[in-house]
This record gives C-alpha cells, structure tokens and sequence, in this order.
C-alpha cells in the first residue's frame, strides 16, 4: 500500500492528486510541520513534509514521487514521452514548480509560519517575490495560446508540480494580480476544478 505522511497545505496533495488521476490505492498518515515523531524522522530525517513510503521505497521529494508513481505503475498519460513534440517543455515544467517556484518561496512561507515575518518586508523576501513574479512570465507565455494544460494537450505531472506553488502563492501569501497574472490564476483554477484534485484535497485534510 502506498502511505503518504501529509499535513493539510502541503506538498503531499501532489502525491496524492497522482494517485487519484492514476486510480492508485493509498493511505494518508497525517504529520505535522517539522514532525519529531520517532517513525517520520526514521523516515525523513530532515523532517520535511511529505514522505511516501512503497515497499520499500521511501521518497521525500514530492515532485520525484509523482515520477516514481508514473513510472512504477504506468504507463499514463500524465508523461510526456520522448518521442512527443511537448517532451521538452514537460521536463522543464515538472522542475519549475519545484526548484523554480516552490523551493525559493519557501523561505517566505516558513518565516511566515514561524512569525518571524520582517516588516517592512527583508531584502530576501522582496528578491523572492520579484523572483517569483518573473517566473510568472514563463507560465503566462506558456498559457497564452490559451491552453488548459502547459504541455501536451492533457493533464500530465508538469501541471500537478506547477500548481502546489501557485496556489500557497494566491491561498496562503495572499498575492494578488500584480504578481500572479489573471491567465495563469485562471489555469489553477481549471485543474482545482477536476475530481481526482478534489478527492486528493478531501483525503488530505
Ligand atoms: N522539495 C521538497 C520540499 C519539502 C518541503 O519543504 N516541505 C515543507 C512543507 S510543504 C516543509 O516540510 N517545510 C518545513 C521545513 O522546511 O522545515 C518536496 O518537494 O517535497
């Protein structure tokens, strides 16, 4: 059975939203922020959330567990194969939702959690903001032709990766229009919209 150690808001509901759009069983063993339990930190010594757990896997990347799901369990149509026109393009999204947007944001989302928010905001957090509203670009060109989805014309896991940061970006950080444009608040709002993502979001409260 596949486990995902999840709290509520976080990356996890990529796991779990791949799972659901792949009709693989699961279970969700809710974990706080920075858990010390004995059991997750065996797991996950640096305590970061979430971890999936497979036989004997164990993968606290969450943009490399939807992969190890893709490939473990495939073939989906949530790959863009080599052989595709989108292949390009699909690599690049599925590690900009990451390392381009999830990771640096981060940093503002965790001072924010702790309270420990500078006001007036820090150099830092204001190069991480105007860093995260250029990478916006990319996403609006992506989308301009107005498209649903960034690449190969279906939902794959660059979407699934790309959406988690747009939405602690408008949910959590309350950013508005100036930095997320209207397309791309309109393309999160598209894929929220589908059940699978709704079933993952109940499963992971
Ligand atoms: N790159 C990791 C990041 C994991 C991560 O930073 N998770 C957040 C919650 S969504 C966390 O546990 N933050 C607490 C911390 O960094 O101490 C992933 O994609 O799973």
């Amino acid at each position: 059975m596949i486990t995902v150690y999840h709290m509520r808001g976080a990356r996890g509901i990529r796991i779990l939203w791949t799972c659901e759009e792949m009709g693989l069983p699961y279970q969700v063993k809710p974990v706080q922020l920075r858990d010390s339990d004995p059991e997750f930190v065996a797991l996950n010594p640096s305590r970061t959330v979430p971890v999936m757990v497979d036989g004997d896997a164990i993968i606290s990347e969450s943009v490399a567990a939807t992969q190890y799901l893709a490939a473990r369990y495939g073939p989906t149509p949530l790959v863009v194969s080599p052989d595709e026109a989108g292949f390009a393009d699909y690599l690049q999204f599925v590690m900009f939702g990451e390392a381009g947007l999830a990771a640096p944001m981060s940093t503002v989302v965790g001072v924010r959690l702790m309270g420990e928010e500078d006001s007036p905001p820090s150099a830092v957090h204001r190069f991480i903001i105007d860093g995260f509203k250029r990478r916006m670009s990319q996403l609006e060109r992506q989308l301009a032709d107005g498209r649903e989805f960034l690449v190969g014309g279906r939902l794959t896991l660059a979407d699934i990766s790309v959406t988690f940061p747009l939405g602690i970006a408008s949910g959590l950080l309350k950013l508005g229009e100036d930095i997320i444009p209207s397309s791309v608040t309109a393309y999160r709002r598209r894929l929220y919209e589908r059940e699978a993502f709704r079933r993952a979001a109940a499963q992971g409260r």
